[in-house]
């Protein structure tokens, strides 16, 4: 079965939206292989975004990232990785469904809740980057 990372921003943590969103993902039959609660350095935001390093938004993401703590998760289910960035929605949480996680606890496209992983090579290499024991 597939795996993707799953990241609760700091802005859901601090407006305490985390036991929201770790219930639904449990009641959408994701199952959590593995989960902590952390403060990003500046360091680790960079290497973990370091693929956005050129964009225009590089520095802010990493300002916000660290800026409170975060949840991280490993989470497998049949098709993860689509199945979480659907539950998700659209980065744009303006833009996002009724009901997905963005809409209902993002802000903007920067502070828009949670993280996903966005393709089979990327799920792998960020999976890894927080469970190594997992990978
Ligand atoms: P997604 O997270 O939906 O895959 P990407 O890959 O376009 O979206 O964006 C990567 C990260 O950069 C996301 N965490 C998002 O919050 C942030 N981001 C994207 N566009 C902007 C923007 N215009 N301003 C601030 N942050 C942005």
């Amino acid at each position: 079965m597939e795996k993707t990372l799953a990241i609760i921003k700091p802005d859901a943590v601090k407006a305490k939206n985390s036991g929201k969103i770790i219930d639904r993902i449990e009641q959408e039959g994701f199952e959590i292989l593995g989960m902590k609660k952390i403060h990003l350095t500046k360091e680790q935001a960079e290497k973990f975004y370091a693929i956005h390093k050129e964009r225009p938004f590089f520095e802010s993401l990493v300002e916000f990232m660290t800026s409170g703590h975060v949840i991280v998760m490993a989470l497998q289910k049949d098709n993860a990785i689509k199945a979480w960035r659907d539950l998700m929605g659209a980065t744009d949480p303006n833009e996002a469904k009724e009901n997905t996680l963005r809409k209902l606890y993002g802000s903007n496209k920067g502070e828009n809740a949670t993280h996903g992983s966005d393709a089979l090579e990327t799920a792998a290499t960020e999976v890894k980057f927080f469970f190594p024991e997992l990978a």
